[in-house]
Order: structure tokens, then C-alpha cells, then sequence
């Protein structure tokens, strides 16, 4: 399907027409605007899903996604955890440039400056409406926050008409929701105290008190007990406000279900964040046992319910030709993160890493390369890309929608990528891990010589530090199994100067 931006945006209208019959889109919706909603998964690997090749567990409704849409392979996140993922993610910047950048405690200030260009604040200049629903993980606030009042700044003030959030993660404290600013069904009689120093006089923690948990810590995550499970730092009161840890992700459908519904009128941006299968992994009990994998599989198989409830509503809503709908996680799989949850002892055959080195956290390629998929009923034709593009990229992607740049960021407009006009990605990529970075570019990855251990013993996970540089031909080997540094020293110098020069050294 080769054709020019202004072609396609000729034909969407015709394709849309023409889709009139059968299903009904809304009158009203400009065709040239498309809604457009990211579903980011926390956490899920490379090889997690069956349409990512996986044989030990069933994605099915994730699948229909590839299936109908474009899969990429050579997709990556812009780091290997969560925070710089997802601030690349929203203002097209490379991580890297901002030292802040790295995961973020649930009291940490807001990381994206608010006059800063991000995807939702360009959509809403477009006329669009923003909402995010899930994880956030990118900072609240300016450096103290009083939690019974008014959280500002956060995603409202960012370019999100609308949020409904958990602060930072799953297993981070506050665990309430924030909506628009303010904590969730809080009683102000309750005050919600959060501290990452100082537990609070009195207070349980996993290691007072062993006896109130019902999940087990292993690393980290002994601090204070929040429906039984052990999380990162100290909280006190706001007990109204708590979430149900295993409905959490009923209760986030539901709400971008509403939001879809709700917002028919005009075009919308909807960052559907959800937080699977991150830790700490709480699967409602009706998938328990699914996968005969443990809560990290069977979390796999909730999101991937989820996804698929999600997209009915946007069909029964008549949305879904309407819709560019981009599917991806912020980093690549880990099993033990901190908690006794089976991940390890009930893997099996399954390689959530799809053969790829790594992991979360890595430099090598499990750490960024994640599955990403673009689907656009009628509008995409189904295939397979092997383009490599990253998510900072869909910022300048979906401007060029409107031939409209967006000026200093690292996005790169790829838009007849994303919709499998062109096959002509990035022609490099700066990867970064816990603040170490690499070059890939074109099928060769170069790591340079690292300090510090390779192997992170809790997690079970080679990071990549290795005290030489390291060189890869990622065409004839995915797995990163032969460091070939030595055999192509003139490629190392290359890669080398790229690598210094495009990282400023
Ligand atoms: C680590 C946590 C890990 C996870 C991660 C953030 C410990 C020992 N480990 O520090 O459990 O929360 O941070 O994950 O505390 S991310 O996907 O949000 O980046
Ligand atoms: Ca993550």
C-alpha cells in the first residue's frame, strides 16, 4: 500500500464512506482526526504474546490487533524501565537528556517541565480531547505533597484534559487513585501521609509485622502493607481511598470504556496505561490459574481480556474505523521483581524475552525491544514491519498527520511507518538501560564498556555492563550471543564516533 500522506487522508475519507453501511461512524467526526488511543503495558516482554511467537501462553485479543494491523519487530521503548519510557514517550525526548529521568519514588516531582511540547498537549491544539487512565510514574507535584489537597502539577497540566491515575507503580506507595489532582474517595477526616524515609510511629511494615502478608516480599518491597501486600515506602491513613489491588484492572476498563463513550463528539487522545503484569501481580481471581504460569501469565491474560473488551466498545460505539489504535509496553520482561509469585518457579517453555539477551533493565535488546503493533481498521493493511522506529517517534509521526512539525525533540516523523506505507525506519537508535545507553544502527548494536556488575543476581538479568565494547549483528544474531567487537574493529570505531557524537561526549 504505497501512497502520498495526502492520498491516504483522501482515501481514509472514501474508506470511511464506503464503511458507512455497515458500521455507522459518528456523525459529525472529522475522518482527517482520528482518534487515537496508546494502549502501554507494563512490563510485558518481547516474546510475551502468541502473536509475538509465544507457544506456552494464548493472547488472543491482542493478536486480533496484530493480526488486523501492523506488527512490528524491530519496535523499540525508549529505555529499559518505566519512567524514561514513558517521559520519551509523551514529549518525543530521548531520556537521556534529562538526568531525572530514572524510576521515580511515589513522591517525586513532576519530571515533564509544563511548558514542554507533549503528544496530548499538541492533540489538544488539534482540536482534540486527552485523557490518561492507568500508571503515571512520571512525578506529581513541585517536591512536597500534601496529599489531601489538590496534586498540581500532574498529567493536567501537562496537556491531559482528564486523569485518572496511580502515581507512580503498582508496588509504590500512595496506592490510591488520583483523579484530576485529588486522591480518590479520600475522607478528609483520614488524612494520607506518604513518606520514602520514615515509616510512621506505629505503623506495620513487612518486617514488624510478617504475619499480615499474604504475599511475600523478596526484594525491596518491605515496607508498609497495603492489602496484604508489602510495597516500597511508608504510608499512613487515607484507608477510604484504597484501591482494590485486584481490581484494578476492571476498575481502569471501565474507565476508558466511560471515557470512549462519553467523548464521541469530538476527536479524542486517550494514553490507556495499564499496569500489567508488573509486580506486584494481583490478577482478579477469575483468571486465576489461567495460564498454569502463575499471576505473572495469568496478568498477561487479564490485560489481554481487557484489551479485547476495550476494543469492543470502541466497536459498538462505532469508533473503531475511526480509531488509530498503538499497542506497546514500556520495557521489557522481568520475572522476580521483588516478590515470591511463582513467575520463575511456573515459566515453563515460555521465554517472555522471545530470544532475545536481557531483560528489564538491560542495555541488551530484551530491555527495549517490545512488541508494538499499530491497528487502524481499513486503514492499515494488515503485515508485518521490520522497520526500526521507537516510541518517541510517534509524537512527530502524529503531527505529520497534519504536516506540522514538532520542533527540538528526538521524535522522528515516521508516519508512513506507522501505517506500513514505508518500510524506511530510524536509520539509528540511541537504546538506554538505567542510565547506560548503546547505538543501534542499521542491523549492528554497539555497547561501549561499562562499569558495575552484568549479572543482577535478585532479578536474575544481564544488564549489559561488561568491561570491553561489545558489537552485535542483530540480523544474525538476535539472541546477542556473539560479541564480535574484535573481529570488525573498523565497525567499532565507527559505531563508536556515531555513538559519541550523537550522545554529545
Ligand atoms: C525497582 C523495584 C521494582 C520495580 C521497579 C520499577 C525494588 C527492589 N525493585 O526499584 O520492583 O518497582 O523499580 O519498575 O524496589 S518500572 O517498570 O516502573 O520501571
Ligand atoms: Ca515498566
Amino acid at each position: 500500500m504505497k501512497k502520498s500522506l495526502i492520498s491516504l487522508i483522501a482515501l481514509l475519507t472514501i474508506s470511511c464512506n464506503s464503511a458507512k453501511k455497515e458500521e455507522p461512524l459518528n456523525p459529525g467526526k472529522d475522518t482527517t482526526k482520528p482518534n487515537i488511543v496508546i494502549i502501554y503495558l507494563d512490563d510485558l516482554g518481547y516474546g510475551d504474546l502468541s502473536s509475538y511467537d509465544a507457544t506456552e501462553i494464548n493472547t488472543p485479543n491482542i493478536d486480533a490487533l496484530a493480526d488486523g494491523g501492523l506488527k512490528f519487530t524491530n519496535a523499540y521503548a525508549s529505555s529499559a524501565t518505566c519512567t524514561p519510557s514513558r517521559y520519551a514517550l509523551l514529549t518525543g525526548v530521548y531520556p537521556w537528556r534529562n538526568r531525572n529521568a530514572k524510576i521515580l519514588p511515589g513522591t517525586a516531582p513532576l519530571l515533564i517541565d509544563t511548558l514542554q511540547i507533549t503528544l496530548p498537549k499538541f492533540l489538544k491544539k488539534e482540536g482534540y480531547e486527552t485523557a490518561v487512565i492507568g500508571k503515571w510514574h512520571l512525578g506529581l507535584g513541585t517536591g512536597v505533597i500534601n496529599w489531601n489537597e489538590h496534586i498540581s502539577p500532574g498529567p493536567n497540566e501537562v496537556g491531559f484534559d482528564e486523569s485518572y491515575i496511580l502515581a507512580a507503580t503498582q508496588d509504590r506507595v500512595p496506592t490510591v487513585y488520583i483523579e484530576n489532582g485529588q486522591v480518590a474517595n479520600l475522607d478528609k477526616n483520614d488524612p494520607l501521609e506518604v513518606n520514602y524515609f520514615k515509616n510512621f510511629d506505629g505503623e506495620p511494615t513487612a518486617l514488624t509485622n510478617p504475619e499480615m502478608l499474604t504475599m511475600t516480599w523478596h526484594h525491596g518491597h518491605n515496607n508498609s502493607i497495603v492489602n496484604g501486600i508489602p510495597r516500597i515506602g511508608f504510608m499512613k491513613g487515607g484507608k477510604s481511598a484504597i484501591w482494590s489491588d485486584i481490581d484494578m484492572a476492571d476498575n481502569f476498563l471501565l474507565r476508558a470504556q466511560n471515557y470512549v463513550k462519553s467523548h464521541k463528539e469530538k476527536p479524542f487522545f486517550l494514553y490507556y496505561a495499564m499496569q500489567e503484569p508488573h509486580v506486584p501481580r494481583t490478577p482478579h481471581p477469575r483468571f486465576k490459574g489461567k495460564s498454569g504460569m502463575g499471576p505473572r501469565g495469568d496478568a498477561i491474560l487479564e490485560a489481554d481480556w481487557c484489551i479485547g473488551e476495550f476494543v469492543k466498545t470502541l466497536k459498538t460505539e462505532g469508533l473503531l474505523e475511526n480509531t488509530l489504535i498503538i499497542f506497546s509496553s514500556d520495557n521489557g520482561p522481568v520475572l522476580n521483581d521483588g516478590y515470591y509469585d511463582d513467575a520463575v518457579e511456573k515459566l515453563g517453555d515460555h521465554d517472555p524475552a522471545g530470544g532475545l539477551r536481557g531483560g528489564k533493565y538491560s542495555i541488551f535488546e530484551a530491555g527495549t525491544r517490545v512488541p508494538f503493533i499499530t491497528y487502524w481498521k481499513n486503514k492499515i493493511e494488515p503485515g508485518v514491519s521490520d522497520a526500526i522506529i521507537c516510541q518517541m517517534d510517534i509524537l512527530a509521526s502524529i503531527a505529520s498527520l497534519w504536516k506540522k512539525e514538532v520542533k527540538n525533540t528526538d521524535s522522528k516523523p515516521l508516519l508512513e511507518v506507522l501505517l506500513g506505507d514505508s518500510k524506511k525506519g530510524r536509520d539509528h537508535l540511541i537504546l538506554e538501560a538505567t542510565g547506560k545507553t548503546a547505538l543501534r544502527r542499521g542491523d549492528w548494536i554497539y555497547i561501549p564498556a561499562y562499569e558495575g556488575k552484568n549479572f543482577r543476581e535478585e532479578v536474575g538479568i544481564e544488564v549489559g555492563n561488561l568491561p570491553f565494547e561489545q558489537l552485535y549483528n542483530i540480523s544474525k544474531d538476535t539472541g546477542q550471543k556473539e560479541n564480535v567487537a574484535e573481529e570488525y574493529p573498523d565497525k567499532v570505531l565507527e559505531m563508536k564516533a556515531i555513538f559519541e557524537k550523537l550522545r554529545g561526549k
